[in-house]
């Protein structure tokens, strides 16, 4: 019988054919973004609750930031760094005001941020603090991700991101997550140079520490003469409902690696935040990139963050939030399947009361799309909901909350067609 594909179909197709197997996407082919929504093929409309992995804060091509794209465009997209450029220094200022430092070091993506962060703590530890040569180690966590990188997955305890791509970086130790007492020990070696970790495990499935976990990481790294280093590339920008995760606690990092929604998703930027003590350990000709602190990058930058200030993004993450996950916890006490809620601002996880390796969290997944709310699981049964944070829309009326949140909630609530969960 003859089938005729749908246009999603072909697509599906084409990238099977033609790309890298390197995902397993939803069977969902989008053409179109605006704020929450986004369009697949067919004129479907759904609810983004996964925002890119949070790299879409501030919504899907927020005009202000589209526009600051085209209008730079059209003068000046790339000089490389051998030259100065009229966009660089402004951004400069602007970034390393906001976030509070006294230097930023611009780059593309977030792993090549943390690389860069990695590479400024050894210098550092070699030239300030007075490590051996070559001795210099850099504790990391279990359950880590910053990104795909050999240095990133030499840290890494994800099995999938690690076989078959030995031999690994040396230099690193890994503790527990959420531990002060193994960060105290790990502290004890004279060669630590830095302690890089998320405020917020987000791929792991946003594991959120105990209260204190930050403070007490800052007052070690101090005593210890260690440097802090915060990977805010999927928690920062508004996301967990303060500017950077490190402010629920009032914690300054020594480094700060910022990404994703640090351009709104609208082109690839990234940066390392720190002072001139860390900062100007690297000399000129020692570290830069082709793109790094291109023009169009920051003009696209800085427009993503003042609409993240203008627009007051990060409260309003921090009330959706917690709007959301009051409601959703009603839900959680009365369905079955749904297991803890946990998260800070809209950055947000559901637990599936399912073995991690069943396709429980998948399928409920696929009935959300189905349902016209895109999301996806995270380690078997994580199912990780972070909507752009404009999520409540132009109105600021608690009706027009509920009413997304009664949206989701109808998602939630509305069981698959029958065998769909198995
Ligand atoms: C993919 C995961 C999330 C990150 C943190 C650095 C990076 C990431 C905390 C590197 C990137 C992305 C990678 C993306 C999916 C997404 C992800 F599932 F892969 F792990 F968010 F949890 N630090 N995370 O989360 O930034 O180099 O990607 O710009 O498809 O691999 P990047």
């Amino acid at each position: 019988m003859l089938t005729i594909e749908t246009p999603a179909q072909l697509f599906i197709d084409q990238e099977h054919r033609y790309g890298a197997h390197n995902y397993h996407p939803l069977p969902v082919v989008l053409q179109r973004g605006q704020g929450v929504h986004v369009w697949d093929v067919t004129g479907k409309r759904y609810f983004d609750f996964l925002s890119a992995y949070s790299a879409v804060n501030q919504g899907h091509c927020h005009p202000r930031i589209v526009q600051a794209l085209v209008d730079q465009a059209k003068e000046l997209t790339l000089t490389s760094r051998a030259f100065y450029n009229d966009q660089l220094g402004p951004y400069e200022e602007y970034v390393t005001s906001y976030f509070g430092y006294d230097k930023v070091l611009p780059a593309n993506s977030g792993v090549e941020a943390g690389e860069a962060a990695v590479k400024l703590c050894r210098r550092w530890g070699y030239d300030v603090k007075g490590i051996p040569k070559n001795q210099a180690k850099i504790i990391f966590v279990e359950g880590n991700f910053w990104g795909r990188t050999l240095a990133a997955i030499s840290s890494s305890t994800d099995p999938s991101s690690r076989i078959g791509f030995g031999p690994f970086m040396t230099g690193y130790e890994i503790i527990p997550y959420n531990d002060l007492n193994a960060l105290d020990e790990a502290l004890k070696d004279p060669d630590v140079a830095g302690f890089m970790f998320e405020p917020i495990q987000g791929e792991a499935g946003v594991v959120v520490p105990d209260p204190g976990y930050l403070r007490g990481v800052r007052d070690r790294c101090t005593r210890a003469n260690v440097l802090m280093i915060a990977d805010e590339v999927q928690t920062g920008i508004a996301r967990t409902g303060m500017r950077l995760a490190c402010d629920h606690e009032d914690v300054k990092p020594d480094i700060l690696i910022l990404g994703k929604a640090l351009s709104g998703g609208v082109f690839p930027v990234s940066a390392v935040l720190a002072d001139d003590e860390v900062m100007l350990t690297i000399k000129p000709g020692e570290h830069g990139s082709t793109f790094g602190g291109n023009p169009l990058a920051c003009a696209v930058a800085r427009a993503a963050l003042e609409v993240v200030v203008e627009e007051d993004l990060a409260n309003k993450a921090q009330q959706m939030g917690q709007l959301f996950r009051e409601r959703m916890n009603t839900l959680v006490a009365t369905h079955p399947l749904l297991g803890l809620v946990r998260g800070k601002g809209l950055l947000n996880a559901i637990v599936i009361n399912d073995d991690p390796d069943s396709q429980t969290a998948w399928n409920i997944c696929l009935a959300l799309a189905e349902n016209g709310l895109l999301a996806k699981p995270t380690h078997g049964n994580i199912i990780r909901f972070a909507p752009p944070l404009v999520i409540r829309g132009r109105g600021n009326d608690r009706m027009l909350l509920d009413h997304r949140i009664d949206n989701f909630l109808f998602f939630c609530l509305i069981m698959p067609p029958p065998g769909l969960l198995v």
